[in-house]
């Protein structure tokens, strides 16, 4: 039987009315959006969300291991000092049911649940020009209107499925890791097949060969790991950090990529071969994505990159035993980090199982699915289940869902066709008073989501508040500002090496068709937190306010 598993949350009728604001979406961003308008300016707000809960992004991402790569102390907002303290963390790396058990603790910590629908799909977002107010749709039929609509949409969550010819005569069952069933998949005597590894992919194969008869992986790309080194906290390590509270926020505020660890201010070629490698050799053992923080040009010199990369390729081909794979999972093409990295729990070691196998498909591409499993050029893989970790249409998939028209009758899609162009990731011009929180053009991804998330949503809310205080209506990008704005956005990713990797998904290159443009801006959050206060300080510099 040919299955589509996903997770349809059951759509809810009557949810009408008009409102100051309307939230799209109510994971991170859309529940600390809806507590700021509502708590902060007195706004009536609705929050519209799919699911049957809170979450988001991590509502639907529950396939096997699906761990968050921050660590937990700063995987979370830190605008509520008491909310820091009440709430603990059990690991080094909170698990999704852990994040869900959180969000749940925040809607209900804030009573923000009263004002979010869920089981409430948007359809389409229409700008009113008459009423100057924003008309969005749901599934269920109906028309809510609101003043300013809010995208919180989140960075990755319309799952990309390949369009690989056959699918549909497979005769197993067929997942996307970021479409997972509730109840969970039983793997136990399965034949798996595994498409993509990238970080769900890398967190999910040691999970899902713990019980599958076989697990065959499916490599495009080979990519770099680092151990995670997850491990409970320690009591010492949970008084820190509620003593710390303040410290470390400042620090996550303070640096590029929102973390609450610092990079090294050392260069890579200051220190000699040999204390180079023991750095290394102390940062893997450490574990996590400060990996990269070693040394400070890792990022931007590509000499420097290089001896990162071979570190990592030859610890690859030091824990995996059989020589073949260890070549095929160590030939990776792109700069360390230039895609996103990922870290792992015994992914390389997972190899050394007998019960798991890589097909490298550079060697040999898949051909088609059968209905007995996946045929590659030169070989069949016959399987039971088929897991598609193939990642997401990033960045502008989930605000393009939401089928957003704009002033004068411009659909997103349109204004987007060449690639997305927007004002500081929050507005884009002919849109007016629409908000995306992280969306294309700002850190976003590049960052700890909770910090850049915290920032946009902050940074709405006073812009919001200013409008109000100043009898103002409308605010709306101005066309030349976003223009130039993506220039900043091009200049910040070529003065780093992440244009090098031209097949990620900061570029849309895994989704066949979709415009090549570097979407998140690299230039650090903590330098586009300051450039969005001096804009802001400015009276809005490249915003068009009207009353
Ligand atoms: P990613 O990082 O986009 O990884 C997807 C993987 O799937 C990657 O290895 C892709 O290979 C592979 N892929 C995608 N399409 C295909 C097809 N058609 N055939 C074979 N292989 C394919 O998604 P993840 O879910 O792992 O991670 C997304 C983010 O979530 C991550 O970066 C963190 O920020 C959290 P490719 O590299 O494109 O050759």
């Amino acid at each position: 039987m040919t299955s589509v598993k996903t997770n349809s949350a059951t759509p809810r009728s009557a949810v009408t009315g008009t409102f100051d604001a309307l939230i799209v979406g109510a994971g991170f961003a859309g529940l600390y959006q809806l507590l700021c308008l509502c708590d902060r300016l007195g706004l009536s707000v609705r929050v519209l969300e799919t699911a049957d809960g809170v979450g988001g992004t991590w509502y639907w991402n529950r396939y096997p291991g699906a761990r968050c790569d921050s660590e937990s102390h700063s995987y979370c907002y830190s605008f509520s000092d008491a909310l820091l303290q009440e709430w603990e963390w059990t690991e080094r790396y909170p698990e999704q049911p852990e994040i869900i058990r959180y969000l749940n603790f925040v809607a209900d910590r804030f009573d923000l649940r009263r004002d979010i629908s869920f089981g409430t799909r948007v359809t389409a977002a229409r700008f009113d020009a008459a009423t100057h107010r924003w008309l969005v749709t749901t599934e269920a039929g109906d028309t809510l209107s609101a003043k300013f609509l809010i995208a919180a949409v989140g960075c990755l969550s319309a799952a990309n499925i390949p369009n690989i010819p056959g699918l549909d005569d497979f005769a197993g069952d067929w997942y996307h890791t970021g479409q997972w069933p509730h109840d969970g998949v039983d793997f136990t005597g399965k034949r798996v097949g595994m498409i993509g590894t990238g970080s769900t992919g890398i967190q999910a194969a040691p999970v899902i060969a713990e019980t599958a008869a076989h697990l065959t992986v499916f490599q495009r790309t080979a990519n770099y790991s680092v151990p995670a080194r997850n491990a409970p906290l320690t009591a010492e390590f949970k008084r820190y950090v509620k003593a710390n509270a303040a410290e470390i926020r400042r620090v996550m505020r303070a640096t590029t990529n929102g973390h609450a660890f610092t990079i090294s201010d050392r260069l890579t070629f200051d220190v000699t071969p040999e204390e180079r490698q023991a750095l290394y050799e102390a940062a893997w053992e450490k574990g996590g994505l400060q990996f990269r923080a070693t040394f400070q040009d890792l990022m931007v010199d590509r000499a420097a990159n290089d001896t990162a990369a071979s570190f990592i390729r030859a610890k690859i081909r030091e824990i995996v035993k059989d020589d073949k794979t260890a070549a095929a999972l160590s030939d990776i093409d792109h700069p360390y980090a230039a895609k996103r990295p990922p870290i792992d729990t015994g992914y390389f070691e997972t190899f050394n199982r007998a019960n798991v196998s890589l097909v490298d498909l550079r060697a040999s591409p898949i051909e088609r699915i059968t209905p007995t499993g996946i045929a590659t050029r030169d070989a069949a893989f016959d399987l039971d289940i088929i897991v598609f970790a193939t990642g997401f249409d990033a960045m502008t998939g989930p605000l393009l869902k939401l089928e957003i028209t704009g002033r004068d009758g411009i659909a997103l899609r349109d204004a987007w066709r060449v690639g997305p162009r927007s004002y500081l990731g929050l507005q884009i011009a002919g849109f007016p008073n629409l908000f995306t929180v992280t969306g294309p053009g700002s850190p976003s991804v590049l960052c700890n989501m909770p910090v850049a998330i915290e920032q946009h949503v902050e940074w709405i809310t006073d812009c919001i508040a200013h409008m109000r205080e100043h009898g103002l209506q409308c605010i709306e990008a101005r066309s030349e500002a976003a223009d130039q704005w993506l220039e900043q956005v091009n200049a910040a990713a070529n003065a780093t090496l992440l244009p090098l990797a031209t097949h990620s998904w900061y570029f849309g290159a895994n989704v066949p068709g979709k415009p090549r443009v570097f979407m998140p801006y690299a230039g650090g959050m903590a330098r586009y937190r300051e450039i969005c206060a001096e804009i802001a300080a400015r009276g809005y510099e490249g915003f068009a306010l009207s009353g």
